[in-house]
């Protein structure tokens, strides 16, 4: 009788045990560490509102570090979570290349990785769980093509373009890929060219900078192609102080669609910006979520997204969320 009892009694404390560990384990908090790029331009800003919102509404410990536009600082952050023992590990790039050492050793502890938004040059997808933003080269062709369009809709498709390029941070994903699709455009349309491309770190500050530069110069200059529209916004600061109309002596268009963007389209001060959405906080805790549940991703989620030209943009500025 007294063996049946003791056996009774261990089964009831590891029962106990058992519970108590699994009520612990579903009180546990997701801890989930991001490595930001930094504060660079109204689209980062609204990109990571948009991380932090859909984390604090899902209840996940969240450890955000902004990098300050600095690799190595990223580099520092992620290095960090794996110390801390995060369950996910999110990041964007800032730029594509010199991940591979700190990405093997998240891989190393079995920590599962989430790319957003920017990405990496490093071969093949078995490093990261998922990636999900923008197709920069579809963004790229976008902007072209609108112009090519606007071009032709006011007779002037047959002639001599000069066009200048503010590109964005030098070795990142969207700075590279979107100039190679606007180029994919250009190469069937001969008249339209780049007579000056330099980068403008996708600040407002150094596009000004820069487009001052370009005028400076004094060749004819038709249109600007801006990697985003921080950089435009700073160009048509730069093109109004040198006494010229932007978006009427020279076209400019942009690529994010933030809200300032649509302020200079009412204002008549630029011509057209292509949509790349930031809003990728929701589409993030859903792969934390998903990933942390035991199922599989796709590798690649590409956001949809719009061209808006100047025509549209009083009608749509109110809807705007970013
Ligand atoms: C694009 C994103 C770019 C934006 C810029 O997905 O990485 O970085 O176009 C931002 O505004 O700085």
């Amino acid at each position: 009788m007294k063996r049946k009892c003791a056996v009774l009694l261990v089964f009831v404390s590891v029962l106990v045990l058992v519970l108590g560990c699994a009520a612990f384990a579903a009180d546990k908090k997701i801890v989930v560490g991001f490595a930001q790029i930094g504060a660079e331009s109204d689209w980062r800003v609204a990109n990571t509102n948009s991380i932090k919102q859909a984390c604090a509404d899902a209840g996940f410990d969240l450890r955000f570090v902004d990098g300050q536009q600095k690799q190595e600082n990223q580099i520092k952050a992620l290095r960090d979570f794996i110390t801390q023992g995060v369950d996910v590990i999110g990041f964007s790039p800032v730029v594509e290349s010199g991940w591979d050492e700190v990405i093997e050793e998240i891989n190393d502890a079995g920590i599962p990785l989430i790319i957003s938004d920017r990405t990496t040059d490093i071969e093949g997808d078995d490093y990261y769980a998922t990636w999900m933003g923008s197709n920069f080269i579809e963004e790229g062709e976008k902007a072209g093509k609108w112009l090519v369009e606007h071009l032709k809709s006011k007779g002037r498709d047959k002639d001599e373009i000069n066009i200048v390029e503010l590109q964005g941070t030098v070795g990142s994903g969207p700075a590279i890929d979107r100039k190679k699709g606007f180029e994919n455009i250009l190469k069937d349309h001969p008249n339209l060219k780049i007579t000056q491309s330099q980068t403008g770190d996708f600040t407002r500050d150094l596009g000004k900078t820069v487009m001052e530069s370009f005028l400076k110069k004094g060749d004819k200059i038709d249109v600007l192609y801006a990697h985003n529209d921080d950089m435009a916004l700073g160009a048509i600061q730069a093109i109004k102080e040198a006494g010229l109309k932007p978006g009427q002596d020279i076209i400019i268009i942009g690529v994010d669609a933030v809200k300032g963007a649509f302020e200079a389209m009412v204002a008549g001060e630029m011509n057209c910006t292509v949509e790349c959405s930031p809003l990728l906080g929701p589409q993030f805790v859903e792969a934390v979520k998903a990933i942390l549940d035991g199922k599989t991703l796709p590798k690649i989620t590409y956001t949809i997204e719009d061209v808006f030209p100047q025509e549209v943009a009083k009608d749509v500025i109110a809807s705007r969320q970013y």
